[in-house]
């Protein structure tokens, strides 16, 4: 196709052109989005060892990838905010100055993509055409890239025609970094071993990314854009962009109320996006709109609208079975992208936990013959299905609405095995906000060399944010002036345990119990006991009927106050605030001191 025949978008012809000079790909290719470009790519793939078509029987339209072992995860180090001025990327970020990656990555991507295809990939972030969705173009020298945006994005022509003659983009570059010679035979999974750089200019707003083809690495509208740079966006223009899942619930007599949730990663983030209610909710619904990403504006009626940019879902596949996540099978039972998970005898696919029983023999992540004895994982821990929420059957009828949805509340949350109740409220934004900006995961005692350490991830930020964290910080505090309805802000923890070491929690389904609870609150329908950490459910006020081996003393213990515990916590909040102190809000001090008072 001729370039002008796809569009009039002269800034757009430019870039592309000025691209292409720079890469030296063998051929550009501007993509359509259909699904017989994708058919192709996808069936080219197979032929040239990047692809595995699955058992049509068993798993249709679907395929498996099998990455380079060493390109399996994103690159945190490798990740560069390149403001003008080091301060405004923070000390949480890694920043080189614009002028010195610019000559660095003039150097990396001078004919990058010889013997290759340029694509050019056209994404709309949020329903064509919503006042909250911004545009995008990928061009990548990775067909796998072109695949997974199409299910991951709105792609293709039709945003093009929304994009007309003078709109806007956020211009990504992707390669994977391995020219190849004339005649030189490529591999399945071409990466560079000794350079990757995940570049974000938040002034200019645009992303280089070089040297992985892997996930959050390589489709950049998801952390890159829909994070990293929206961030900035989103500061500048008054608005939010959150590492959020959002999910509807309908109560039976069918009022609706949405609400937003950040946790850090290893929470079951997309479980808690595709929850199913436990039969004592009988005509109790909850519906996905997102599962890692929300976008987030002020609407005429006072309240915080809420869409999500993405159109698929990019989840880890280990862990997600019957029991965790009924729905997100359903998801990928067809139309779905596998990667560096196992490959069963009869071409289906398999990781820890999708069964209690392995299967018998398997083909590893690694290609290696797999029996259940051999001391291997099947899957890599990363491993991730890529599959169109259009699959997802509890997907939200306002999922494509351009308006967005109106959120009633944010949830923080964190895995922690002591110390924070299952939930409590925030007294006001500002108290929700200190939430937030101190939570955080504790880590596994082989990880953290001991017991006890927690990883701070304020509002599951920390690797997201484009600007600086403390700044961000007062974003959130600004927020609040923009809106007459706030939504009330939460924390909750399903991973608390017992000296035991048991769960106290039954989590998963019954995490539901706990939303009601917050839903009540959101109505003003349900009590709730003012405490030093804010507003509580007494145990009476959780619906535990129905859990099997479950009692009030078990509840009670999950909601406890730990004072001792929380006087730990202090010490270790200030970890983070130490690191942020120059930029850091007042206000959140102040809440600091606040907190140790009521204590
Ligand atoms: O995703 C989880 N959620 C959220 C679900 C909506 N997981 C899975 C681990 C995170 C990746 C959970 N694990 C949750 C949870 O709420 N809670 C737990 C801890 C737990 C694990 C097992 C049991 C109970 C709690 N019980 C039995 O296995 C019988
Ligand atoms: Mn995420």
């Amino acid at each position: 196709m001729n370039n002008s025949e796809f569009t009039t978008n002269q800034a757009l012809l430019d870039w592309v052109e000025e691209v292409r000079a720079l890469c030296q790909p063998e051929a550009v290719h501007w993509c359509d989005g259909s699904k017989e470009e994708s058919d192709r790519l996808s069936e080219q793939m197979v032929a040239s060892g990047t692809f595995t078509r699955l058992n049509p029987k068993k798993r249709p339209n679907s395929y498996l990838a099998l990455s380079d072992p060493g390109d399996v995860a994103r690159v945190e180090d490798r990740t560069y905010i390149c403001s003008k001025r080091k301060r405004e990327a923070g000390p949480t970020n890694n920043w080189m100055a614009p002028a010195e990656m610019r000559k660095k990555l003039q150097g990396l991507f001078a004919g990058c993509m010889r013997g290759r295809t340029l694509y050019v990939i056209p994404f709309s972030m949020g329903p064509l055409g919503s006042p909250i969705s911004h545009i995008g173009v990928e061009i990548t020298d990775s067909p796998y890239v072109v695949v997974n945006m199409r299910i991951m994005t709105r792609m293709g022509r039709a945003v093009l025609d929304v994009l007309g003659k003078t709109g806007t983009f956020v211009p990504c570059v992707h390669s994977v970094g391995a020219p190849l010679a004339p005649g030189q035979k490529d591999v399945p999974w071409p990466c560079n071993k000794e350079e990757k750089y995940i570049v974000h200019y938040p002034e200019t707003r645009e992303i280089w990314s070089f040297g992985s083809g892997y996930g959050g690495n390589a489709l950049l509208g998801k952390k890159c854009f829909a994070l990293r740079i929206a961030s900035c966006m989103a500061r500048d223009e008054g608005w939010m962009a959150e590492h959020m899942l959002i999910v509807g619930v309908e109560s039976p007599a069918g009022e609706k109320t949405y609400v937003a949730a950040a946790f850090p990663s290893a929470c079951g983030k997309t479980n808690f996006a595709m929850l199913i209610p436990p039969a004592e909710f009988k005509g109790w619904k909850v519906t996905t709109v997102g599962d890692d990403i929300a976008w987030i504006k002020p609407g005429a009626d006072g309240r915080l609208h809420a869409i999500n940019p993405e159109a698929g879902y990019f989840g880890v596949a280990p862990g997600t079975s019957e029991k965790s996540n009924a729905n997100a099978l359903k998801c990928c039972a067809r139309d779905a992208i596998f990667t560096n998970v196992a490959l069963t005898p009869d071409g289906d696919v398999w990781w820890e936990g999708l069964t209690d029983e392995p299967p018998a023999k398997l083909t590893d992540w690694t290609g290696k013959e797999w029996t259940p004895g051999c001391g291997r994982p099947a899957a890599h821990a990363n491993a991730r299905f890529t599959a169109p929420m259009a699959n997802n059957p509890v997907l939200d009828s306002a999922a494509d609405d351009p308006n967005g949805v109106p959120l009633s509340a944010f949830i923080f949350g964190g895995r922690r095995a002591t110390t924070m109740p299952l939930v409590f409220q925030a007294f006001n934004w500002i108290h929700g906000t200190y939430l937030g900006a101190t939570m955080g995961s504790e880590m596994t005692a082989a990880a953290a060399g001991g017991l006890g350490q927690v990883r701070r991830d304020p509002m599951a930020m920390l690797p997201f944010a484009g600007y600086n964290m403390g700044e961000y910080f007062g974003h959130w505090l600004e927020m609040r002036k923009e809106i007459a309805r706030p939504p009330k802000i939460f924390h909750v923890n399903w991973f608390r345990k017992d000296d035991d070491g048991k769960f106290l929690w039954p989590g998963f389904g019954d995490n539901m119990r706990v939303l009601k609870w917050i839903l009540d609150r959101c109505h003003g329908s349900v009590y709730a006991e003012e405490t030093p950490l804010g507003w509580m459910p007494r145990p009476e006020d959780i619906n535990i009927e129905g859990i099997p081996n479950y009692d009030a003393s078990t509840l009670e213990a999950a909601l406890a106050i730990d004072v001792k515990g929380w006087k730990r916590e202090l010490m270790l909040q200030d970890e983070l605030f130490i690191d942020l102190n120059a930029d850091l809000p007042k206000e959140l001090l102040f809440q600091r001191e606040l907190l140790i008072s009521r204590l």
